[in-house]
């Protein structure tokens, strides 16, 4: 702490504080027009003097040194402010100032009582609004550089620069046309911190920032990805105006991305479902709630009558709050009597699920995403967060850029990969030869902990026994990465103080997706590296949708209850039994891609889909729309007519994220409230309600009334939760599980004293490589992987739906220039793409970013029929999809 003085009162402050930081400790407000404390002090506007031991300064860009003497108030000091501010205005036009203008600029105005009348004159036309989120008006622009701070500092696109000599200095996007074409990824940052209104979002939200806190303000979890964003909701008459990132967010830190920030023009679609849909003579026709309550509540007892419990399933939503998915999990298991229930983790994470609780005992990430500040290595794998976790990405980035080596292991030169000290770049499906070729050196040089491995992990012997196949020069024969290039990120990782393992998709979906989690998760097991050792931080898996972690957390899996009670396990079965009254089945039930199955045999008889487009994400898609058609009871929950809504009996329009109450856990484990901000429209629900009266037409009484009391009784039945509540994390903002008690704080960091498995030891995996699924050959011989882009989300219901569609109008294919010579095929043009399950039609992009003899494609546009190419292979442990490994072959034009 430092102690100084500022206008006579005593006042402390951290090391490496400001004057500024010190002024308003003692609540005392200055203007401040190039500052945010998201950024790094400028200095350039000179509205923040003061005097500090008689030298007037900068209050933002003078360190606060112990002792100082701070005044503010004296009267040549305010004219001296008045004066910079005053100089500002007066190159401004008139609009700067007019009344109703939202900005902070505007708002020192109003508080020095500055008025127009040194003002330039009115001009127009120096606007850019090329782009669907953020308007440029130029006139406006005083070149405080907030923007271009935002955009390299914490955003780290480097989209914008300042352009222009002398007071004609203004922000232009970097590459020089209009912003619409620029490397610009929509974060807001730039909006969000502009202090004159030059750079707006349009619409009803314009000038509105987080500098300006508004009446009707709702703060909330965003429902897109896994990151846990907190965001304040601004609400005019049951509309969003805007969506401001929180500055006290404990991950996003005031930072956000396009789809959080701008992406909700969804909510007022004119395609949202408003009415219940039931089909009648082959069509879906707006029905009551208590005709189609009465059709869902008939169906599932005629499917129990005829083939008993088990022929109910229920695909649960990542998308949808915990308190949503427990009520669902206990709807299936006590109502209908049965573990059909799943959700899209399936498809995304399970292989995680899986590979961390073998290795280390718990089903989530080792540690907290705020280590990145104190880890001094980063090695990111199969995960391209700067387009699919922006804000995580960006803070990753910032990392890399403050001197954190960098090491990405991805097939394609993804974001971060072109800050990345070494870029392994491994051929698909090949992860476990190089997660194990890169242990094979750990071990070799002598980069592991022995301490650690004698005293707190189990199974060395057999993995250095096996790590003998796997030399570099192997490694590099299988993986394709240069022997060179595996020795220098082993050693990267294996000398770094506090390494941090990262990973995403293109570590899980694949066959051997499990596999590859253990044997990454390996590396850190050999360097000591987790456990809270203080030598490194983990292994944390970048996990996907919202609530995904959430969802399985609640216990929405076919083979666990809430908390991860094995359902196979009679204590934990009891523990349930005793709070829900009912007897469990104790046979675990299907897994999504079994449900499909047993639906196409005749065995399954109702499915009940709540928030999952199953026929545009789910692999091989003709095959799950079959299934779908095969059912005789086929029920959605949507916000949209979705391609699996359209193969519905039932479709019952929900509420979104934007509109209910609840909790999600984000990827990194921590709890966090979900507030509604607006209302649905017309008769929308939420999926909590309509679970609640789902039973109550099978006359049941889940219980539950409130989302509140869920959580409560979810901690009865999972004692990992029972210190979280509503109400504490209405205090507390977020709360990492496990957390057993009120009293105790989340472990953010788990295994501190031992890890969580039978012998409370790391368990390292001796996984021999094994190929992928499929393999190119002559009639397909392209290698296709499938992914995500930053400006469309999954199916793209949402995203589709809103600007977001003029940021990126379809689905493309990326395709090395020279597989394009060799086929006849132009930029922008229609491609057929052919596997040996389907066909889809997409636009080819030349990238190279990609090696030649690889091809990668989103998902985000149903139409396009990605899925029809993907295949049925699946993760040989947890039936997770090989997304990520399909043989196409790819001809030009629409066949
Ligand atoms: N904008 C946007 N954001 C999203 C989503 C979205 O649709 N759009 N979806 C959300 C969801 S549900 C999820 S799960 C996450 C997913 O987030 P990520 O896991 O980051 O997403 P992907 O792009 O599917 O895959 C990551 C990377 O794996 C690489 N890869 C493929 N095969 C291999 C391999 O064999 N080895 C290695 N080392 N790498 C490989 C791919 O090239 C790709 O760059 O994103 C979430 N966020
Ligand atoms: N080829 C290929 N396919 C993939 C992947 C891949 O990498 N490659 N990734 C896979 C992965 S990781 C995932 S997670 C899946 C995601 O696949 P999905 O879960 O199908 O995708 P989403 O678009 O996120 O959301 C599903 C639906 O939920 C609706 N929805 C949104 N909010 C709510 C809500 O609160 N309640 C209800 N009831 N509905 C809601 C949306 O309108 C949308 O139609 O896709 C998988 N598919
Ligand atoms: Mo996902």
């Amino acid at each position: 702490m430092t102690r100084l003085r500022v206008d006579g009162v005593p006042v402390d402050v951290c090391e490496g504080a400001s004057l500024l930081d010190a002024v308003r400790a003692v609540g005392t407000e200055l203007p401040t027009l190039c500052h945010d404390d998201r950024l790094r002090p400028a200095g350039s506007c000179r509205t923040c003097l003061v005097r500090a031991d008689g030298r007037v300064t900068a209050a933002c860009v003078t360190p606060a040194a112990p002792g100082t003497n701070v005044t503010t108030a004296q009267q040549d000091l305010r004219d001296l402010r008045r004066d910079a501010v005053e100089l500002i205005v007066s190159a401004l036009p008139p609009r700067a100032l007019t009344a109703g203008r939202r900005s902070e600029l505007a708002e020192t105005c109003r508080t020095l009582g500055i008025t127009l009348g040194k003002a330039a004159p009115e001009t127009s036309g120096n606007r850019d609004d090329s782009h669907p989120y953020i308007e440029l008006d130029r006139d406006l622009c005083i070149a405080c550089g907030r923007c271009v701070r935002m955009c390299d500092d914490v955003q780290g696109t480097f989209a914008l620069t300042l352009t222009g000599r002398g007071a004609d200095t203004v922000v232009a996007p970097g590459t020089g046309g209009p912003w619409a074409q620029s490397d610009c990824v929509a974060c807001g940052g730039c909006v969000d911190t502009c202090p004159t209104g030059a750079i707006t979002h349009p619409g009803p939200g314009r000038g509105i920032t987080t500098a300006q806190p508004q009446p009707e303000q709702v703060r909330t979890t965003c429902g897109y990805c896994g990151v846990g964003c907190a965001l304040d909701v601004v609400v005019s008459g049951n509309q969003v105006s805007a969506v401001l990132p929180a500055l006290d967010g404990p991950v996003n830190q005031g930072h956000a991305c396009v789809k959080g920030r701008f992406s909700h023009g969804y909510l007022t679609s004119a395609e949202r479902l408003a009415h219940p849909l039931v089909r009648k003579n082959g069509n879906l026709e707006p029905v009551g709630w208590e005709e189609a309550l009465a059709r869902v509540a008939d169906g599932l007892r005629g499917a129990v009558a005829a083939g008993g419990p088990d022929a109910v399933a229920a695909i649960s939503s990542a998308r949808a709050t915990n308190e949503e998915n427990y009520l669902v999990q206990k709807f299936l298991r006590t109502v209908v009597g049965t573990n059909n229930v799943d959700n899209c983790s399936r498809l995304c994470h399970a292989p995680s699920a899986a590979g961390l609780s073998a290795a280390f005992g718990r089903a989530g990430g080792t540690d907290s995403f705020d280590d990145v500040e104190k880890a001094d290595c980063f090695l990111v794998v199969g995960a391209n967060p700067v387009e699919a976790h922006p804000v995580v990405g960006a803070r990753l980035l910032q990392q890399a850029l403050r001197g954190a080596s960098l090491i990405v292991a991805d097939p394609r030169r993804v974001g971060l990969a072109h800050q990345a000290d070494i870029h392994l770049r491994p051929r698909p499906g090949t992860n476990v030869a190089l997660f194990n070729g890169l242990a094979h050196v750990l071990v070799a040089e002598g980069m592991t902990d022995p301490d650690f491995l004698r005293d707190r992990a189990a199974g060395l012997d057999e993995l250095v026994e096996l790590l003998a196949q796997y030399p570099p020069a192997r490694t590099a024969e299988l993986t394709g990465v240069p022997a060179e290039d595996v020795t220098a990120a082993a050693r990267l990782y294996g000398r770094a103080r506090r390494p941090a393992i990262l990973y995403g998709l293109g570590v899980t979906e694949h066959l051997h997706g499990t596999d590859g989690v253990r044997t990454l998760a390996n590396l850190a097991i050999l360097r000591g590296a987790v456990g809270d050792t203080g030598r490194g931080h983990g292994v944390t898996p970048l996990r996907g949708q919202n609530n995904v972690q959430g969802a399985s957390d609640m216990g929405a899996l076919p083979d666990m209850l809430p908390g991860y009670g094995r359902i196979t396990d009679p204590d934990a079965r009891a523990r349930a039994e005793a709070v829900w009254g009912r007897t469990l089945p104790a046979r675990p039930g299907l897994r999504i891609p079994e449900m499909f199955d047993a639906a196409r045999r005749g065995s399954l008889r109702a499915l009940w889909i709540i928030g999952e487009d199953v026929c545009a994400t789910d692999p091989n898609s003709h095959q799950v729309a079959d299934a779908l058609d095969a059912c005789p009871l086929v029920v959605v929950n949507e916000l949209f007519l979705s391609e699996t809504a359209r193969h519905a009996d039932v479709v019952l329009p929900v509420a979104s994220w934007l509109e209910k109450d609840g909790t999600f856990v984000n990827f990194d484990r921590r709890f966090q409230r979900v507030r509604t901000a607006v209302r649905p429209p017309a008769a929308a629900r939420t999926d909590f309600d309509i679970t609640h009266a789902v039973a109550a037409a099978m006359g049941a009484d889940l219980g539950c009334p409130t989302p509140a009391e869920t959580l409560a009784e979810c901690g009865r039945v999972a004692p990992v939760f029972a210190g979280i509540s509503h109400e504490r994390l209405d205090r507390e903002g977020a709360v990492a599980w496990p957390c057993p008690a009120p009293d105790l704080p989340g472990e953010a960091t788990l295994y501190t004293d031992a890890f969580s498995t039978l012998d409370g030891r790391a368990q390292l995996s001796a996984a021999p490589y094994l190929p992928p699924g499929e393999a190119p050959d002559a009639a397909y011989p392209l290698l296709l992987v499938t992914g995500r882009r930053w400006a469309h989300y999954n199916s793209g219901s949402m995203t589709r739906r809103g600007g977001n569609l003029h940021l990126e109008a379809g689905d493309h294919i990326d395709l090395h220039p020279l597989d394009a010579t060799r086929l006849g095929v132009d930029d922008g043009t229609e491609v057929t793409v052919e596997s040996r399950h389907g066909t889809a039609r997409l636009v080819a992009r030349l990238s190279e970013e990609l090696s030649p003899g690889q091809v990668f494609c989103a998902f985000h546009f149903p139409e396009s029929g990605v899925n029809a190419l993907t295949s049925d292979h699946a993760d040989t442990v947890t039936d997770c999809p090989e997304y990520k490994v399909t043989a196409v072959r790819l001809t030009p034009g629409a066949v």
